[in-house]
């Protein structure tokens, strides 16, 4: 069930892991995230091709011994290639209702910032939704206005009952608040990829997203 692995997802390149993000994804992992996807974009990112892609297998390898999907980030053609187990596209990557068919059985995410997103995504095929910014972030340099947890209820009022994750500025102190407004988890970058201790940092948000 999408749903229950949505619980704890934990996004990450190796820009945003002063440890290394190797062993932040296993120590995120130990604390208990439920699904990872490889973001390599922005300042400190891998350029070359084959230097992400190299990377991506030794990520997904580690995702696979822990039972937990591998997702990737707006690239189709690694996600093909390494056979990831999903794809989390934004509203201006490739059109979801394009690639249901591409991508056969595997998990298609759509970053949502209103409900008619929300709906369209839905209706296109998506099996999931990321909602926000919620909070104001840091780790995306383009991300949009923070609207709070207000975008979260918006979309369960408009009745749409998509499986759907939170995203931005989400610590261990507001996590509850996102899943409250109706969020079946909360997506994270900093707080666990820049905290001293990973493990530490996923753990206090596992514990924080039970209701
Ligand atoms: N999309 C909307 S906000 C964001 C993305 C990728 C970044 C979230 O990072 P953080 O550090 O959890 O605020
Ligand atoms: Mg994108």
């Amino acid at each position: 069930m999408i749903k229950n692995a949505l619980s704890l997802y934990f996004i990450a390149g190796t820009q945003d892991c002063p440890k290394g993000i190797e062993e932040t994804l296993k120590e995120a992992i130990e604390g208990g995230v439920t699904i990872f996807q490889f973001r390599e974009k922005g300042k400190g990112s891998l350029q070359s091709a084959e230097a992400r892609e190299k990377l991506a297998v030794r990520l997904q390898s580690i995702c696979r011994t822990a039972g937990i999907p591998f997702i990737v980030n707006d690239d189709v053609e690694l996600a093909l290639t390494i056979g990831a187990d999903g794809v989390h596209v934004g509203q201006n990557d490739a059109k979801a209702s394009e690639l249901t068919t591409l991508l056969k059985g595997k998990i298609l995410g759509v970053s949502v910032h209103s409900a008619e997103e929300a709906e369209r995504a839905l209706a296109d095929g998506a099996d999931y939704v990321g909602v926000g910014p919620v909070y104001p972030t840091s780790s995306k340099e383009d991300a949009k206005e923070a609207k709070g947890t207000a975008i979260v209820e918006e979309i369960r009022n408009a009745g749409i009952d998509v499986p759907m994750v939170g995203i931005g500025g989400i610590t261990a102190e507001n996590a509850r608040a996102v899943r409250r407004a109706g969020a079946d988890g909360v997506s994270v970058i900093s707080s666990i990829s820049k905290a001293e201790s990973p493990l530490l940092a996923a753990r206090e948000l596992k514990r924080a997203v039970l209701l």
